[in-house]
């Protein structure tokens, strides 16, 4: 059985969709950021930085939402290249969404989701431009992967997992490729399963 320790936000989000679309059974523990749970010294237990998500299986535990993906996909060899340079490419996109992607997309998930829910002051017009310019370039390139097929590796993969949770939050109205694709990804089931825009206080 998995154990997945999360919460209603986005990070959390992408290994729900990951588990959902791989059919696998999962046990969901919701903390509540707001009441600090992430920084008990039991879930410290289970996160060094005491965050959310992190996985447990099997006496195996994985933080960082993209170890997490990454994890499920070669301990079940689906939605995930086996061959090398498969594995490289997807490997790669895993990382750009951590090390680049995620810091520019949370400004506008803060803004749009998590600020509201909390009544937390709107986020400063010249903070959003910030994040805008560093975002653009980062939709281009993904923009430029959905034209070998449908899905950011031609078919469905967890990297769509990766990506998919933050586009509720971002404007497409300069990237359409990406506006189709995220209504490719509304209309899986995974996506419903999650409620993502109910989850994120969106709808
Ligand atoms: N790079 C990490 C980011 C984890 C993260 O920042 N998670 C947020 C929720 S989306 C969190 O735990 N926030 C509470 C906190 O930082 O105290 C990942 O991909 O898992």
């Amino acid at each position: 059985m998995i154990d997945v320790y999360g919460a209603w936000s986005s990070n959390p989000m992408k290994v729900r969709l990951g588990l959902e679309e791989l059919g696998l059974p999962y046990r969901w523990h919701d903390l509540d950021l707001g009441k600090r749970e992430q920084r008990t010294p039991e879930h410290l237990a289970r996160h060094p930085r005491g965050k959310v998500p992190v996985l447990m299986a099997d006496g195996v535990r994985v933080f960082e939402s993209n170890a997490a993906l990454v994890w499920l996909g070669e301990r079940t060899g689906r939605l995930w290249p086996t061959d090398s340079a498969g594995r490289g490419e997807a490997l790669s996109w895993m990382f750009t969404e951590a090390a680049a992607f995620q810091e520019a997309a949370g400004t506008f998930f803060w803004a749009r989701a998590v600020a509201p829910r909390f009544g937390r002051p709107p986020t400063p017009d010249a903070e959003l431009a910030v994040a805008t310019k560093k975002l653009r370039p980062l939709l281009d390139v993904l923009t430029q992967r959905l034209e070998d097929g449908p899905y950011l590796l031609g078919d469905f993969s967890l990297v769509d997992c990766a990506y998919g949770a933050w586009f509720p939050v971002i404007d497409l109205t300069d990237h359409p490729a990406l506006a189709a694709w995220l209504e490719r990804m509304r209309s899986r089931p995974s996506w419903a399963a999650c409620a993502v825009e109910r989850t994120y206080g969106l709808a």
